[in-house]
Order: structure tokens, then sequence, then C-alpha cells
């Protein structure tokens, strides 16, 4: 009885591996830009089914790059310093001292857990920032937010670098300015699109903690076109923090990025559903 049990776990374990074969040969050599924001983050176990995805994406012939956000770990930070702050639409209002904090948490504590994590499962990560070979280089938002950059110029070749020595990028959304010695705070979704962008990447894969666009009766769209995200967003069914994800979204595909999916980064290898199987995750927007 649990002979034949094994057996037919076996069988559908194969049968499994088998069915990703046309998958697993459509993204081999292929470029993903995976956004891992803070409320995708769970537990330890959480992060480290997360980081195994990331390695078996290396291991069949992906080149993933992880771009990381972390905003509830800053505030859990700027809260035990006693420092408050604020968000205008989607960003935080980031002065001197925040983005000190928040460059220690995000380029500190979240890089380097994602990067061990991945290290953990038996791939081979580096962690670096913006900064890192002037790899985004920003100018000021908008002078309401203070030290929020736009990433105006990208410098990818060292994320090129890294994949021919097949070693997975793990990305701190901190940059760099035009002049001496400024730091910009980067909306993780904004740096992990101009990223994808740059590298006119097969894939945006942006995790977070809701299962995808909606439409008016709350169902998931699971295909949208650039067209149709612009006239959800002008009528108002693309509302709140779906606004910058999706607007994030638009310029990806705009700078040659060939999809972007939005998608619940909680659900167990949420990143495998999406590139290896038929059922896919989350709403896909591509022209
Ligand atoms: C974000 C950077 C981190 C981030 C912040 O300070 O919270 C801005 O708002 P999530 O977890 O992806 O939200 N930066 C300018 O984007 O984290």
């Amino acid at each position: 009885m649990r002979k034949q049990d094994m057996n037919r776990d076996w069988i559908a374990t194969a049968r499994t591996l088998s069915e990703a074969l046309p998958y697993l040969q459509r993204y081999a050599g292929s470029i993903v830009v995976v956004k891992f924001g803070g409320n995708a983050m769970g537990d330890d176990e959480a992060m480290a089914d997360f980081a195994r995805d990331i390695v078996l994406m290396r291991q069949v012939g992906v080149n993933p790059v992880v771009v990381h956000g972390g905003g509830p770990m800053i505030n859990e930070m700027l809260d035990k310093l006693g420092i408050e702050s604020e968000f205008v639409r989607g960003k935080r209002v980031t002065d001197k001292k925040t983005v000190e904090v928040v460059e220690m948490v995000l380029t500190g504590l979240v890089n380097k857990r994602i990067v061990q994590a991945i290290m953990d499962e038996g791939g081979r990560a580096v962690g670096l920032s913006g900064k890192d070979d002037d790899l985004m280089v920003c100018v000021a938002d908008d002078p309401e937010l203070g030290f929020v950059g736009k990433p105006v110029e990208m410098n990818v070749q060292v994320l090129h670098d890294l994949f021919a020595a097949g070693i997975i990028p793990v990305i701190a959304p901190v940059a760099t300015g035009m002049n001496e010695n400024e730091t910009f705070n980067v909306n993780g979704d904004t740096a992990a699109g101009a990223i994808a962008g740059a590298l006119k990447a097969d894939r945006l894969l942006l995790l977070t903690n809701i299962t995808g666009v909606k439409n008016k009766d709350g169902e998931v769209i699971t295909q949208m076109t650039p067209t149709e995200v612009r006239d959800m967003i002008a009528d108002g069914t693309i509302a709140g923090g779906m606004i910058p994800k999706t607007e994030t979204a638009l310029q990806a595909v705009e700078e040659g990025v060939r999809g972007v999916v939005i998608l619940d980064g909680r659900v167990a290898n949420a990143c495998l559903l999406e590139l290896f199987t038929e059922h896919g995750a989350g709403s896909m927007i591509r022209s």
C-alpha cells in the first residue's frame, strides 16, 4: 500500500517535470526580473521557498535578477528610532535622516537576508544597490518628496557580467545622484521597472500581497494590453496602490520588456507557477 502511494507520487512528479519542458525551453537564456516586495516577504520558511524558486530558475538556464523592497522593515526601524515618515502618492517622503535609515535597512538587513537565503539553497548571489558600478543614477523625483529618486541613467553591464558568471544579482532600490555624495530612496517597483527596461527583460514579475489586477466585479484579469490598463486607470477600476504598479508595468513594456506580471508572492512557488506551467498566475500586461 505504502509502496503504491509512493509510486503514484513519483510518477506525478516525473510527469510534472516532463510537462514543464516546453516552458523550460522557452525561458532558457532569458532574463527575468523579479520584484520581491516587503509585503511579499514572509517568515524564514517563505523566504527559503522564494530563494529555491530563484535558484531553480538559474539552474534551468534563466538569468534571474531580484530587485527587492522592504517598506515594512524600514517602517519598523524608523519607529525604533522615533523618526516619523509619511507617504505621498505611494512614495515615502524622505529627508536626510530617513534616507540614511533606508540605505542601512535595504542594502544591509534586507539585501543580505535574501543573498543568504539564495546561498543557503545552493545558488550564487551577490547583493548590490543602484550605487554599485553606477547601476542606477537618479534625479529628485519631486521636490515635495525630498531624497526620492527617479532613475535617469542605467548602467546594466555589471548585471550581464554577473549573468555570465552564473551569479544571481540581488538589488536594493537605493541609488546615486548626478551630484557628489547624493543618495536617493527609490520605490522598489520603480527600480525593478527601470532595471527590467534597461535589460529589455523577457519578464518582469511584480510579487506583492494581492492576487492581481481586478475588474469591477472583483475578479482577477489574467491578460491585459497597455491600452486596456490605461482605460482602467482612467475609469477608476485600477486605483490606490495598484496605480504605481500598473504605471511601472506600462513603462517597462514601452521600454521593451516582453511581459509584466503582477502576482501574489505569498502563494507557494508563485514564480514557478507563472513561468513553467500552463496555469500562470496573477495579471499579465503585454502588447
Ligand atoms: C520605498 C523603498 C522600499 C520599497 C520606501 O521607502 O518604503 C519609496 O517609497 P516595498 O516593500 O516594495 O514597498 N521607497 C520612495 O519600495 O519597499
